[in-house]
């Protein structure tokens, strides 16, 4: 078997496995441990300029091999261009992007370092397989430097429609860079259909043939049991009890404006104010990771969040309930699988995502016998593999408010009908058959 060379902005730290909160991480993490393989990519860290050549740590029969970035190539290459021009276009909010031509310039140049610091650690029959925004280019960049092997492309996130896309300046130049991979793989259909009428429009018909859709799943039997087995620890327990019988809503999101949270937040109001009954019957536990910290736009929508947690509990809570808790830390993955089993509703409302591991996540972690439902935005691309799901419009705050009512008071049954049919589209659609599908398209 010839070996996988993983390509991705970042490269999870090999002492803190599994710990770190993002989706590629975990989806990966199964890809690495079938066959020989090799991480590359950023280490994290900055220094004076980018490095030239990786440091390697090898850990069995996987490599990690990561660059320091330079700090101003961290500005322009990762907060300026990936982080502030392309996450908000490919999250259809071209509003929020900011161009500017030293930043494109920037990631040009990141793509092209990281590309000559692989290209001597390749061997002739490795399968390169590259991951999401950060690295449109890198492709073309190894082929200009002569390296001829089989190379894989999956976006992570949603791809829009061609028109929105085509409004970024060097949209073409970006399309150009994806027709140099011999697969590009998308989360969904409706991502492959806008990506392929972009290549389309901008001449590059022949690679609209080489773009498939590889949904990403998890390993929902190792997180059922995580889940389970949560249940005796004492963290998951004196929560638990601090629920004293109230029904547990949860929701588990980055910190990102594409997230939904202010409607989130917005909609837990509305489910106060209209449906009474539930003050003081349901507690809302929002865990939301603080990232990108250092770009404007997550601090303001840090600002906002606070707000609307403070007026939502001044307003509503009681001496011995506090109807919103909300925290910016992270949590433990297995304290986090815990409290997901516990949870009557998962709460998922992403104004746009490319998938969606928590709607998944939540699924695998209920008791089937006693499941809570998951309510979910019809904008993450998990939502047409997931009937079971009340599903919502994220961006309208009664509708959430109403879905919510719906699910805190859905009978068992219905529950049960529900969590079954969302059964196959968490177990089916593994990380494992993810990885195991792309990569035999690669190698076909
Ligand atoms: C991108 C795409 C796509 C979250 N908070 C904590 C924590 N997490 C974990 C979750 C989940 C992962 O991080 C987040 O994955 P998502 O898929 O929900 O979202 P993104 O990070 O935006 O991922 C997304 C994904 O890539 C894979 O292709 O699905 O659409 O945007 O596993 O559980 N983990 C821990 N503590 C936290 O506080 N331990």
């Amino acid at each position: 078997m010839s070996r996988l060379v993983i390509v991705a902005n970042r490269v999870p730290n090999p002492k803190e496995r599994g710990a770190t909160a993002g989706g590629l991480a975990v989806a990966l993490q199964d890809a690495v441990t079938q066959r020989e393989a090799m991480w590359f990519g950023w280490s994290g860290q900055t220094a004076e300029s980018t490095a030239e050549r990786p440091t390697e740590v090898v850990q069995g029969r996987l490599t990690y091999a990561t660059l320091d970035l330079g700090r101003q190539d961290y500005t322009r290459y990762y907060q300026g261009f990936a982080n502030g021009v392309l996450w908000p276009t490919l999250h259809y909010r071209l509003g929020l992007a900011r161009f500017q031509r030293e930043d494109y310039v920037g990631y040009r140049g990141v793509n092209a370092a990281f590309a000559a610091a692989l290209a001597p650690l390749l061997r002739p029959d490795d399968l390169v397989w590259t991951h999401d925004f950060h690295l449109f280019p890198f492709g073309r960049e190894l082929r200009r430097l002569g390296c001829t092997q089989r190379q894989g492309f999956f976006l992570h996130v949603p791809f829009p429609p061609y028109g929105l896309f085509l409004a970024l300046p060097r949209a073409e130049e970006l399309l150009a860079d994806l027709a140099a991979y011999d697969v590009i793989g998308v989360q969904t259909e409706d991502d492959a259909i806008n990506l392929r009428h972009a290549l389309e429009a901008v001449g590059q018909g022949e690679a609209a043939a080489r773009v498939a859709a590889f949904p990403v799943g998890i390993d929902a039997d190792a997180f059922r049991r995580l889940a389970e087995r949560a249940l005796t620890r004492a963290e998951t327990r004196r929560f638990h009890q601090s629920l004293v019988g109230r029904a547990l809503v949860m929701g588990v999101d980055r910190l990102d404006y594409t997230k939904g949270l202010p409607q989130r937040f917005a909609g837990y109001a509305q489910l106060l104010a209209r449906f009474t009954a539930h003050r003081g019957r349901a507690t809302y536990l929002q865990v939301t990771p603080v990232s990108r910290g250092d770009v404007a736009q997550y601090r303001s929508l840090r600002r906002e969040l606070d707000e609307w947690a403070g007026r939502i509990n001044g307003q509503y809570a009681e001496p011995d309930w506090v109807p919103l808790r909300y925290m910016t830390r992270p949590v433990q993955r297995p304290v986090l699988a815990g409290f997901m089993r516990l949870a009557r509703v998962g709460l998922v409302t992403p104004l746009r995502d490319g998938m969606n591991l928590v709607a998944k996540e939540y699924v695998a972690a209920q008791d089937p016998a006693d499941p809570g439902v998951l309510v979910l935005s019809r904008f993450a691309g998990a939502s047409p593999a997931m009937p079971g799901s009340v599903l919502v419009n994220p961006l309208d705050p009664d509708e959430i408010a109403e879905s919510l009512d719906a699910a805190l008071s859905m009978p068992r049954e219905e529950r049960v009908a529900r969590w079954q049919a969302n059964h196959d589209a968490v177990w089916g659609a593994s990380a494992r058959a993810w990885s195991r599908s792309f990569l035999s398209a690669l190698e076909g």
